[in-house]
């Protein structure tokens, strides 16, 4: 019999994203740093108080003016002074490493600041070597060369009055796009692998992967007839030539092939920006899964708090993704506002919530994504108009207040700047931090935070749950979320109440079910006579007793 492959590491992992930048800082400059996660490696995995997490997704950490806090990379192959040095980040390597937590670095290639080298020696003429490493064209009289938007408001095309053209920019202008299409450039983000995998890092999030090519006769997009947002032109077509074009897939199977090639089970996971159908995320696992490892698929991120929204978006997973693909799941990050604020009303989390999308996310078949702060119910801050950092919420202000909202300090203890920084704080720590910290939520065990330990250790102990068959239950009450995980004869049942009343759930077999972890119900009851009673707002993992 032919021996089923081991797992590899990443479709085991908790993945944790950390904004650096709001992390932990060491030298008071009021800026996250890589000393700051080193020195809080201990509060992610490594003692029996961890959190238990086993992967690590760092922000960009590059030399970068920030215009962009990072996404804007202006050398590849070193670390900006503000996060630390190489040597520093090769500490962090081996620290984590020595605490079994893998490190994935956030690959920005879609395009470079315009402060990179490559872009300042392209601009220079028409003729120089680096003259094709961007997308440079004349307009059409004092129009630009087409009709895209730039995904952070206004055109797409920048006139450089060095150059005489316009160049392309799906970001701020301060983002040129490279030009995929020139296999130098190809070359130049292979040996940026390279550099990094030499060193040991174990995989890349893929910053806005299908973007990377673009129409080869930049074609305009066609309008989107439904489009009634009146500020987001970027809304107002259908993205059919400035992303998601076919060469996309030969060259992240090229990609794959470099993480393969290095021991470890290096991996890649792409980030995909899309306004079009969610489901195109699902095709860049390539052809026999050999094109990205993971891709992110935002459905349930932009899903309200309904059962059936998750329901849509899991079925959409089961029924449209490769088969033996493996889904992430995610429901915060640097670019949207927190979950925890999302799914609760006023000032204060809906911790029950909380506590079932926590459930959700560590009980899915697929690879998990926690946001860093979400495990102790960090809130979205509602920040004045003066103190918005982030280009896009400047721009587009009120109607979108920006991102910086949910990249504020992580909240360590009720000191000074919740512990974060001895400096003042890029960003203002959340006013709720003495009540919203780690400190008091590891000293209390009915928090977020021993909920989500208790939840990854459990998930960490349970092949069931990490590799099990997944099977959602049809015919359930309105809101709630029943799905089974199975495996070698163990059977477990997920119960998810997303409403404020309580749910009986008919079962339609005689054997009881033992409850391993709730929110409400005590560990080691029973549901039994075929009933799963759900209090409001419980989630409930049981065993199926045979
Ligand atoms: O985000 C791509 C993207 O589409 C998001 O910018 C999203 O549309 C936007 O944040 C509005 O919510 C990636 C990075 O995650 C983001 O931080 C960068 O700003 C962007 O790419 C450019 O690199």
């Amino acid at each position: 019999m032919t021996e089923t492959p081991p797992q590899p590491w990443w479709q085991k992992a908790v993945f944790y994203q950390i904004y650096p930048r709001s992390f932990k800082d060491t030298t008071g400059d009021g800026i996250g740093d890589l000393a700051g996660i080193i020195q809080k490696l201990d509060y992610l995995k490594g003692t029996p108080t961890s959190l238990g997490i086993d992967a690590i997704w760092l922000s960009p950490v590059y030399p970068s003016p920030q215009s962009d806090f990072g996404y804007d990379v202006s050398d590849y192959c070193a670390i900006d002074p503000i996060f630390g040095d190489l040597s520093t980040f090769r500490q962090l390597l081996r620290e984590a490493h020595e605490r079994d937590i893998k490190v994935v670095m956030d690959l920005v290639v879609n395009h470079t600041s315009a402060e990179h080298d490559w872009f300042k020696e392209s601009r220079t003429s028409r003729e120089n070597p680096k003259q094709d490493w961007y997308i440079w064209r004349d307009g059409s009289g004092d129009a630009p060369p087409n009709n895209w938007h730039s995904v952070f408001g206004g055109s797409a095309w920048q006139w450089d009055d060095q150059r005489q053209q316009y160049y392309l920019h799906l970001f701020l202008k301060d983002q040129p796009d490279l030009n995929w299409r020139n296999p130098a450039v190809q070359e130049a983000v292979w040996a940026t692998m390279r550099f990094w995998l030499d060193m040991g890092v174990d995989g890349f999030r893929l910053d806005v992967y299908n973007f990377y090519f673009k129409d080869a006769e930049l074609r305009s997009n066609p309008k989107r007839r439904s489009f009634k947002g009146i500020f987001y032109k970027y809304a107002s077509q259908h993205h059919h030539y400035d992303q998601d074009q076919p060469e996309l897939y030969s060259t992240l199977a090229k990609m794959r092939k470099i993480v393969d090639s290095y021991p470890g089970d290096r991996m890649l996971v792409g980030e995909t920006s899309t306004l079009e159908d969610f489901r195109r995320a699902f095709s860049y696992y390539g052809d026999e899964n050999k094109g990205l490892n993971l891709v992110f698929n935002f459905e349930i991120l932009h899903s309200r708090w309904r059962a059936r929204d998750f329901r849509k978006a899991i079925q959409h997973w089961q029924t449209c993704a490769p088969e033996d693909s493996w889904p992430t799941w995610v429901l915060s990050n640097h670019d949207v506002k927190r979950h925890g604020s999302r799914y609760s009303r006023g000032s204060q989390i809906d911790l029950a919530r909380a506590k079932v999308a926590a459930t959700l996310l560590l009980t899915l078949k697929g690879a998990p994504f926690l946001y860093y702060g979400e495990e102790i119910g960090m809130l979205e801050l509602a920040l004045p108009h003066h103190m918005i950092q982030d280009p896009p919420g400047k721009k587009f202000w009120p109607f979108f207040k920006g991102r910086d909202g949910c990249r504020t300090p992580m909240q360590w203890c009720d000191e000074a700047n919740a512990g974060f920084s001895d400096g003042i704080p890029w960003l203002p720590v959340h006013e709720n931090f003495k009540q919203v910290n780690v400190s008091i939520a590891a000293a209390d065990d009915s928090s977020l935070l021993q909920y989500y330990k208790r939840l990854i250790r459990l998930r960490c102990a349970t092949p069931t749950l990490l590799t099990g068959v997944m099977h959602l239950i049809e015919k359930v009450p309105r809101n709630t979320l029943i799905f089974t995980r199975s495996e070698a004869g163990d059977e477990l049942w997920i119960g998810l109440n997303f409403s404020h009343r309580k749910a009986i759930v008919q079962l339609n077999f005689p054997e009881n079910l033992e409850i391993i972890l709730a929110t409400h119900h005590a560990e080691g009851a029973t549901f039994s006579h075929g009933v799963m009673a759900l209090e409001p707002d419980e989630a409930v993992i049981c065993r199926k007793i045979k």
